[in-house]
């Protein structure tokens, strides 16, 4: 196997757990899923679909808890090692760049990156209709809210941990107001994440039956020597509904919006009870990886069936040659994607 480079932490706590069972997918599950159960505080029902980063020795996390009353927002997680989460009682309190307050009508599916010393948390939202929000903080204490980078309807919006080329980029995915039965993934660049522009497709659905109806990016982006490695979800339509499963691709490094490889087997797929059923039923939905720079360990945190957050381990360089080798492209994914 060529040898890989990953940029990112050196994190040798990173929450692991060696393959227990043999399986064609580079990603195994922990045994111990899932990681967090129902009712875990006296406001939230359900927490899935979460981010998390590790900050000061340990972990911390923006997790989507979906509230008694139905609605989704987002609430801070601390964890010592990754496994074992407490959750905050209230919110995620934002303000404005002028200091006042913005409380969202609702928050979901959050992603959590790191961009030089400062943490930038994107989420959907409603901005007349779903929207992609987006604020930052330094200290998990005190959020600055950004103005809506884009107009509805548009959700699954991950940054790349440094720029390119000078560059903020953003990928996204333009939806409708509804359960969006369409999805490509669009890359779109700024210079301050104020103002965005150059707007590029990645990929869309592929052929293959998981990934058939819609696909979205799930952990924000990880640098290795072999290209960018983007987990994310594909959507299937079935007679009882949508199936959500979990695959990756590589995209180039300097020109994100070609991709490389594209893996055409899903790495996770609803087959475990906590996935299989739930809230909603058959949903693996990944929102957050964690690497370890050294040892080539992943974690993934994954949602799963809307009802729990689960975890998915690997190593970097097996992820890379498994895309690699099943891998199947069309012209659209590899060209630039301008027309
Ligand atoms: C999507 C999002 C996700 C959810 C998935 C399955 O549209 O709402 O939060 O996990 O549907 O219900």
């Amino acid at each position: 196997m060529k040898n890989i480079i990953v940029n990112g932490y050196a994190l040798a706590n990173i929450p692991f757990e060696e393959r227990k069972e043999a399986s064609s997918s580079p990603l195994w599950r922990w045994s111990g899923n899932p990681l967090t159960k129902r009712n875990p505080t006296a406001n939230i029902a359900r927490i899935f679909n979460s981010a998390v980063v590790p900050f000061q020795g340990g972990f911390i996390g923006v997790f989507r808890g979906e509230q008694t009353n139905g609605i989704p927002l987002l609430y801070l997680g601390r964890s010592p090692d990754g496994f074992r989460w407490s959750f905050d009682d209230k919110p995620i309190h934002f303000v404005n760049k002028a200091g006042q307050p913005y409380e969202p009508l609702y928050a979901y599916d959050p992603r959590l990156v790191k961009i030089e010393e400062t943490y930038y948390i994107l989420w959907c939202g409603d901005f007349y209709g779903a929207a992609i929000g987006l604020a930052a903080t330094q200290d998990f204490q005190s959020f600055t809210r950004y103005e809506n980078p884009f107009i509805p309807f548009n959700r699954n919006a991950v940054l790349f941990p440094r720029k390119v080329n000078g560059k903020f980029l953003l990928l996204s995915r333009p939806s409708d107001s509804g359960h969006t039965p369409f999805g490509d993934i669009f890359l779109s660049a700024s210079p301050d994440l104020e103002y965005y522009g150059h707007h590029r497709h990645v990929m869309g659905p592929s052929r293959e039956w998981w990934e058939s109806l819609k696909i979205g990016a799930g952990a924000a982006p990880i640098e290795t020597s072999e290209g960018w490695l983007l987990f994310y979800h594909g959507v299937a339509s079935t007679c009882n509904g949508y199936v959500y499963s979990l695959g990756g691709c590589l995209l180039d490094l300097n020109e994100p919006s070609k991709v490389l490889y594209r893996s055409s087997n899903y790495f996770l797929t609803p087959e475990e009870p906590y996935e299989e059923k739930g809230f909603v039923n058959n949903v693996c939905f990944p929102c957050a990886c964690l690497v370890d720079k050294d040892s080539q360990r992943l974690a993934l945190y994954y949602g799963s069936a809307d009802s729990y957050v689960s975890l998915a381990f690997g190593y970097v360089d097996e992820i890379v040659a498994y895309i690699k080798s099943h891998s199947v492209t069309t012209a659209a994914d590899c060209e630039e994607g301008l027309r």
